[in-house]
C-alpha cells in the first residue's frame, strides 16, 4: 500500500529530524489541502497538544510555509518546497492515473451519500456560462441521470457563445429557468452568489458546490463542497468524482468534460499531468479535433468593437517595471482585459460601470501570476464597490452595487502595487 510506504518514510523522517510534532502538523496541514484550519482543529488532526500546535504553526508561518487568514491557517501551496514536501506527506491514492487526496475522497463520498437521498437534482451554472461551466454541469447531469435522478440543468444568467456552441455540437438541452422546489442543488464553477444571481426556492434545498475558484460566500453557504483551488478546471473535478466513485465514464459525457478541461487550460497550454491523463483517457470516446472545433468561435463584431473601444480609453500607470492599465467597457470586460495584456500591459483592470452596478475584471501577465494575487488585491476594493471578488490569482473579477467609486478603486489598486514595489506610480501620458 502506498500509505504504508509514506507512513514508514514519515517514521524515518521523524527519527532523523526529531521534531515529531512539527512533522505531524505539516502532514495535517497538507492533507487539509487549502481549507483554513484553526489551531484547535490542527492540534486535533495532528494529535499534538494545543500549545505545541500553536508554536509549530507559528514557526512554519515565519518560514513562509503556512499563511494565516483571519486567525486561521493553511499551507502555502506557492512555497517553492511545497510540491516536494507534499509528495512525502500527502495521503493520496492513485486511481486510473488520477491521484486524489484522502480529504477529497471524503468530500466526494459525503456528496455521493447525499445524492442517494434525492430523486431529483437541479444543476446551476454562472452568468454567461463558459465551456467549463457547461461541460461540468452536463457531465454531472449525465452522472446523476445514470444514478436514476431526474436532473435539470439551468443557466439562469445566460450562456456564452462558446458555451452554446458546445451544447449544440454535443447535443444537450440547458434551460434558463430554475426549478422552484428542487430537493438537491448543485452549483458548478462559481464561487460567489453574484455569479449565479438570486435563487428563490420555495423550500430550502441541500446545496452542493463543485468549484475550482478561491472560496467565496457560496462555499460558506453550501451544505457540501468539493473545492480545489489548484485544479485548472471544474470539469477535471467532475472527472475526479467519476473516477473516485469507480463509475465508468458515459461516452456521451466525455466531450463535455474535455471541453471544460481544454478551454480552462487555454487549449492545454497550462495543462498539468493530471489534465493530460484525463484527456488521454477521455479521447477514447471522441476526437480531439471535434473538441477544438466546438471551442473555436469566431469573435462577433460587437465583441471586437467593444475591445477596440476599450483600447481607446486605456489609462496607463507605471510602478517600477510594471505597466498597469485601467480602462472602461460597456461589455466584454474580461475579454478586453485579456486583450490589453496581449498588447503588452502587465496588469489590466477593466471597469464596467452601470447605473446601479459595477463589474471589474482584472488580468495579470502569466509569469507574474505566482507573484501578484489579483483576488487579494481586489479584496481591498470590496467595501468601496459594496460587492465581492471571485476568481483566481491571475484572473479575477468583482461585482458590486456601488458604481460611484471607480477613482477610489483605482487608487486602492495602485497603492497595493506601490507598497509591493516600494515606489510611487506614475501616470504614463
Ligand atoms: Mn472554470
Amino acid at each position: 500500500m502506498v500509505c504504508g510506504v509514506i507512513k514508514y518514510m514519515d517514521d524515518e523522517l521523524e527519527n532523523i529530524l526529531g521534531a515529531k510534532s512539527k512533522l505531524r502538523i505539516i502532514r495535517a496541514m497538507i492533507n487539509a489541502d487549502d481549507a483554513l484550519q484553526s489551531i484547535n482543529s490542527l492540534s486535533e488532526m495532528a494529535e499534538v497538544a494545543y500549545s505545541v500546535a500553536y508554536r509549530d504553526v507559528h514557526i512554519l508561518k515565519d518560514l513562509g510555509f503556512v499563511v494565516d487568514e483571519e486567525g486561521k491557517y493553511r499551507v502555502n501551496r506557492r512555497h517553492s518546497l511545497y510540491l516536494k514536501i507534499a509528495e512525502i506527506f500527502a495521503d493520496k491514492e492513485e486511481i486510473g492515473g488520477i491521484s486524489i487526496s484522502n480529504r477529497q475522497r471524503k468530500d466526494i463520498a459525503k456528496i455521493w451519500a447525499e445524492v442517494g437521498n434525492h430523486e431529483n437534482a437541479q444543476i446551476i451554472m454562472h452568468h454567461n456560462a463558459d465551456p467549463d461551466a457547461v461541460g461540468s454541469a452536463v457531465a454531472l447531469a449525465l452522472l446523476l441521470k445514470k444514478q436514476g435522478l431526474r436532473v435539470t440543468v439551468s443557466a439562469p444568467l445566460g450562456i456564452s457563445r462558446q458555451g452554446r456552441r458546445v451544447l449544440e455540437k454535443f447535443q444537450f438541452h440547458v434551460r434558463e429557468e430554475v426549478e422552484k422546489s428542487p430537493s438537491l442543488v448543485f452549483i458548478v464553477d462559481s464561487s460567489s452568489s453574484e455569479q449565479i444571481g438570486k435563487l428563490a426556492f420555495r423550500t430550502k434545498p441541500k446545496i452542493i458546490l463543485i468549484d475550482h475558484h478561491q472560496r467565496g460566500n457560496l462555499a460558506k453557504d453550501a451544505d457540501f463542497t468539493f473545492v480545489d483551488t489548484e485544479a485548472h478546471s471544474c470539469a477535471i473535478l467532475v472527472y475526479r468524482m467519476i473516477v473516485s466513485l469507480g463509475i465508468p465514464v458515459v461516452s456521451h459525457a466525455a466531450p463535455f468534460i474535455l471541453c471544460g478541461i481544454v478551454a480552462d487550460t487555454a487549449f492545454l497550454r497550462i495543462a498539468c499531468k493530471e489534465d493530460i491523463d484525463a484527456v488521454d483517457e477521455l479521447l477514447n470516446h471522441v476526437e480531439l479535433s471535434d473538441i477544438f472545433d466546438a471551442l473555436s468561435v469566431k469573435e462577433d463584431i460587437s465583441e471586437r468593437i467593444a475591445k477596440l473601444k476599450v483600447m481607446r480609453r486605456v489609462e496607463l500607470y507605471r510602478v517600477r517595471d510594471l505597466i498597469i492599465a485601467f480602462s472602461r467597457a460597456g461589455s466584454f470586460e474580461s475579454r478586453a482585459a485579456v486583450s490589453i495584456i496581449r498588447m503588452g500591459a502587465d496588469v489590466a483592470v477593466v471597469f464596467n460601470v452601470k447605473k446601479s452596478e459595477i463589474r471589474i475584471s482584472a488580468r495579470v501577465r502569466k509569469y507574474l501570476s505566482s507573484d501578484i494575487d489579483l483576488v487579494k488585491m481586489l479584496k481591498n476594493a470590496e467595501p468601496l464597490i459594496e460587492g465581492s471578488v471571485g476568481g483566481h490569482a491571475g484572473a479575477a473579477s468583482a461585482n458590486g452595487k456601488n458604481p460611484n467609486k471607480v477613482n477610489e478603486v483605482r487608487k486602492v489598486i495602485l497603492k497595493s502595487f506601490e507598497k509591493r514595489a516600494n515606489s510611487v506610480s506614475k501616470l504614463i501620458k
